[in-house]
């Protein structure tokens, strides 16, 4: 798979007609493109699947190595090309380039260090790291002979780590010393001391050394990187390995309970990531894409490693914060590496919009081709932010819809190839098939008119997880009960006259009022249509007589204008978009929501708060802005 073949979609026409064909012949659709990969053995059958059980097998009796896609098949053709270009927290400090050619030796010398201490095809590793490169290198290495990685993001707490590794019994933890992030320094290794006190699974832990600040060090149990590469072949043959073996496990938190433990295979993960990220993003040969999230969630997975680098793509790995040394280092990152592809979270559009344009301004986006977007419904004032001062109105946005659970954008314009629209993530890729849900739980065929309800898929995909790690019924109970044969994403959508899909946000937000079902993200998309208002989040808390009642935590952009007569106007403005029922009994004005670093609206933790249950916050360490959550609680109404 290079970066343009035939199988870039280049027109709206052929959209059209490949869609079609995907849908109608979905097993001759995915085999054309699994042929442009490289195998050890084909498949016999392309596709078994059936969500009732549920049960997903691509490319059954097919073995491959996804490194072998990645690196190999590209130093054979393009050995001195970039395959990651790396960027420090430092602006001081050196940026990297690695081509593929020593991207490839650096991974085989690591998964010489796996293999001699004990690493197997299966076994799980920990990946616990800064964004450096080797952290790419890291999960490269399991991948080359068959372990499992499991990484957890270098935000999260002890506790979040230990949780993971005793979940899917990880042999290993690959960690660093400690590293800067803007300008907090964070200890990794230490929290990774309190984590394994209870991890007894854990044999070994190596520790890259990011900084040079001395490092405690467990006799027999830790080692350097660098010490371990030094006993280490710098050859190592990939290990074959089935299509449907894990190439990860990535944890995703649920609503409830502790957090859910993806698993995704690895032939159908790596046709599905490498084949939309081809069509959605249409990149050249010499074009540079950045995707600024972390590895750490999938978005980074997916979009920063596997695809990109199964396509053949330079991709750019930021190990810092858009505001330091200032609000401008994304724009500085762009004019730097003449970015073409530019994709990030509405969380940080938003937060960069609010900065005096002159930081954008400042520098020079030329080299701009493409714009994405992901994580959460993007607004149509961050929109248009991004589309006039970032892309000035020359750069397609792709608003692209897709979950930890998917593996692989679903739905979202293909750059220049079909229409964007504000605030919608548009038609889906090839070979997914959306269905919007009524309250009887039937699918609203699309005839034309417009339609709204849960969004649900139909059919499977390649990169869909198959299982949740140790608990395939929580896997049955969490996506194929709600609707039986169908994927339930727990997102709500709207679609157009023309089968534009637009996501509203998450439906398992629901509170019972008075027995009534309201959905959260339309009382709060009412409460952001006054003109006052920046922000809002609805949750319900317990009441005598309604059961439910609803509470509306709400950023204003000017703060004085948080008064009692406000209040009201807001409660007029439900009152009159959805219904009095939906009107909140408690408005709380807030500076700030408490939110994951992907944008996602932290709603447990507000419903504690405004159930009085503060006792036990639960982890509130995987927040980008924990402090917020004893500011809200002070002030509670
Ligand atoms: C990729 C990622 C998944 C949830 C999903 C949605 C929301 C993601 C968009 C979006 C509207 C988008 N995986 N979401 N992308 N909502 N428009 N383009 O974020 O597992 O961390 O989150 O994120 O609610 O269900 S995730």
């Amino acid at each position: 798979m290079e970066i343009r073949d035939n199988l870039q979609i280049k027109t709206f026409a052929e959209y059209k007609k490949t869609y079609q064909k995907s849908i109608e012949e979905p097993e001759a659709f995915w085999k054309t493109v699994a042929e442009k990969f490289t195998w050890t053995k084909k498949w016999d059958k392309v596709l078994s699947a059936d969500f009732k059980k549920p049960e997903v097998n691509w490319f059954q009796g097919a073995t491959l190595n996804i490194t072998q896609n990645c690196l190999d098949r590209h130093v054979k053709n393009h050995p001195n090309k970039n395959a990651i270009i790396w960027e420090p927290n430092d602006p001081n400090e050196e940026s990297r380039h690695i081509t593929y050619k020593q991207l490839q030796v650096k991974v085989c010398n690591f998964a010489n260090v796996l293999k001699q201490n004990g690493i197997e095809k299966g076994d799980r590793v920990c990946i616990y790291m800064p964004m450096i490169p080797e952290l790419a290198i890291a999960m490269l290495a399991c991948a080359r002979i068959g372990a499992i990685h499991s990484i957890v993001f270098a935000g999260f707490s002890s506790k979040a780590v230990a949780s993971r590794i005793n979940d899917s019994g990880c042999k290993m933890l690959i960690t660093a010393n400690d590293y800067y992030r803007g300008r907090k320094s964070i200890k990794l290794k230490e929290i990774c001391d309190e984590a394994l006190e209870n991890t007894p699974s854990i044999e070994t832990v190596i520790v890259y050394r990011r900084t040079v600040n001395p490092t405690s060090m467990k006799e027999g149990r830790d080692k350097f990187w660098f010490d371990e590469l030094q006993k280490a072949y710098a050859e190592c043959d990939p290990v074959e390995v089935e299509a449907e073996h894990p190439l990860f496990i990535l944890y995703t938190s649920g609503s409830t309970g502790k957090p859910k433990g993806m698993v995704h295979t690895t032939g159908g993960y790596m046709v599905g990531t490498t084949y939309t990220f081809q069509n959605t993003f249409q990149l050249n040969e010499k074009d540079i894409y950045w995707c600024t999230a972390d590895i750490g969630w999938i978005t980074g997975h997916s979009y920063i490693i596997y695809g990109p680098l199964c396509a053949g793509a330079t991709t750019v790995m930021f190990e810092g914060v858009p505001s330091y040394p200032d609000f401008d280092r994304f724009w500085e990152i762009i004019e730097k590496f003449k970015i073409t592809h530019f994709y990030t979270a509405p969380t940080a559009i938003r937060s960069l919009a609010k900065q005096n344009v002159k930081h954008v301004e400042k520098h020079n986006l030329e080299s701009l081709k493409v714009l994405g977007s992901v994580g959460e419904p993007i607004n149509e004032e961050a929109w248009h932010w991004f589309n006039d001062n970032v892309g000035k109105t020359k750069c397609p946005i792709v608003d692209t819809w897709w979950q930890t659970e998917t593996g692989s954008i679903m739905i979202s314009p293909l750059a220049g190839v079909t229409a964007t629209r504000p605030t919608f993530a548009t038609l889906p890729l090839p070979g997914v098939q959306p269905a919007i849900m009524d309250d009887e739980r039937n699918e609203i065929e699309f005839d034309g008119k417009v339609a709204e309800g849960k969004l649900t898929i139909k059919a499977p995909w390649p990169a869909i997880a198959r299982t949740i790690w140790n608990n395939h019924q929580r896997y049955k109970e969490t996506y194929f009960s709600a609707y039986p044969g169908y994927y339930f994403s727990g997102d709500g959508a709207y679609r157009d006259a023309v089968g534009n899909y637009r996501i509203t946000g998450r439906v398992d937000d629901v509170v019972i009022v008075s027995g009534h079902n309201l959905g959260t993200a339309p009382i709060e998309n009412a409460i952001n249509e006054h003109e006052k208002v920046s922000e809002s989040a609805i949750v319900g808390f317990p009441h005598d007589v309604k059961g439910n009642a609803l509470y509306a935590y709400v950023i204003l952009y000017d703060h004085n204008d948080a008064t009692n007569s406000l209040k009201q106007e807001i409660r007029d403005m439900v009152s009159k978009n959805i219904g009095a029922i939906a009107k909140p009994q408690k408005i709380q004005f807030v500076t700030e929501l408490p939110k994951t670093r992907s944008g996602k609206i932290m709603r447990r933790i507000l419903r504690k708060i405004a159930a009085n249950q503060t006792e036990n916050m639960g982890d509130t360490s995987t927040l980008l802005n924990p402090d917020v959550v004893e500011e809200i609680q002070k002030k509670k109404v």
